[in-house]
């Protein structure tokens, strides 16, 4: 019997009620005496009892192969984990990130943080922008269709830069304020070798008593030198910003001898400090706001910022 089909067969053709030991029983009655009837009597339970263990046998062996070749069939191929699996790591923006935080924790900054959806007020009116200022044009500001509670419509926006974050330091904490704040923000920039719609900067704010420009730029020197080598050149360029007076631009060298720009910084407005809640009689401080992509891309002398946000192995396994 190769089969449970086989089985049921030859159960019914020997061991079952009409089956040939069933039928040899019934023929006991035409046996003479009574010792010829108790022998083929005996013979045939023999049989009957034989026949149920092989069947029995033959059943157990069959279903014993059916769930050898089921569990065969459901087998799992792990063969492709064995050995050592890969190890992922930190994004090259994310190394970047963490790397700059540990520079100005190690020059006594603490960290901040602030909303990736702004209110118009936060990210422009109260950076000296009022509404019409020509400067918000420079900013391709991108807007959430959401009324803030007491706003007006238009009045929120994806944040394009990180400078809100200044203005909710300084009304949630008096000075002395030391602080960085890394995030991520938005603009209707087209894509290319230096511009992404979404990137990331670094903000940085001071505001104690008696800091002047040559804090700043001491600031931005050690920073240059920490984060990128000793032997990296950076220059500060004469700027506007509404938000700082005076204003500089930022820029680091490559080693092509090119220059490319990495953020604005001045000392803060008057303005800015007031709507802040910082008496600008009392107190002055310094501000920048540097992007963190492209001082990612200068450190790793990377050709094209969108390098960095094409998902390809071949290029993240670099940075390991
Ligand atoms: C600002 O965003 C100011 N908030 C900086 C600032 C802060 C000035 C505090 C003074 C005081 P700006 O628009 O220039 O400035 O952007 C700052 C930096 O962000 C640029 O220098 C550049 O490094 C980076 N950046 C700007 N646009 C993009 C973009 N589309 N893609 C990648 N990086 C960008």
């Amino acid at each position: 019997a190769a089969s449970p089909g086989d089985v049921a067969t030859l159960t019914a053709r020997y061991a079952g009620k009409k089956g040939e030991l069933s039928g040899l029983k019934k023929q006991l009655g035409s046996l003479e005496s009574i010792d010829d009837k108790k022998a083929a009597g005996a013979a045939i339970n023999e049989a009957m009892a034989a026949v149920d263990a092989a069947l029995d046998a033959q059943r157990t062996t069959l279903a014993a192969a059916a769930t050898a070749a089921r569990v065969e069939s459901e087998r799992l191929d792990l063969t492709e984990y064995v050995g050592k699996p890969a190890r992922g790591h930190a994004h090259l923006v994310t190394q970047a990130w963490e790397r700059l935080e540990d520079v100005f924790v190690g020059m006594g900054f603490r960290v901040a943080e602030g909303p990736e959806v702004e209110t118009d007020w936060h990210n422009f009116e109260a950076l000296n922008m009022g509404a019409g200022h020509p400067a918000r044009g420079e900013f391709d500001t991108l807007f959430v269709d959401h009324v803030a509670p007491g706003g007006t419509s238009g009045s929120t926006v994806l944040r394009t830069h990180t400078s809100p974050v200044q203005i909710r330091t300084m009304l949630a904490q008096e000075p002395p304020i030391y602080i960085v704040a890394p995030g991520r923000v938005f603009r209707r920039d087209t894509p290319d070798a230096t511009h992404m719609p979404v990137f990331h900067q670094i903000e940085g704010l001071v505001v104690d008593r008696d800091i002047s420009m040559a804090d700043l730029a001491g600031t931005i020197d050690a920073f240059t030198k920490a984060f990128f080598g000793q032997n990296w050149n950076s220059r500060l360029r004469p700027s506007y910003f509404p938000f700082t007076e005076p204003s500089a631009e930022f820029d680091i060298q490559r080693p092509d001898g090119s220059w490319i720009e990495l953020g604005g910084c001045g000392m803060v407005h008057p303005n800015v400090l007031t709507a802040g809640g910082i008496d600008p009689e009392e107190f002055s401080g310094f501000a920048f706001g540097f992007g963190i992509d492209r001082m990612a891309i200068m450190r790793h002398g990377v050709a094209d910022i969108r390098e960095m946000f094409a998902d390809d192995l071949r290029f993240t396994e670099q940075f390991s």
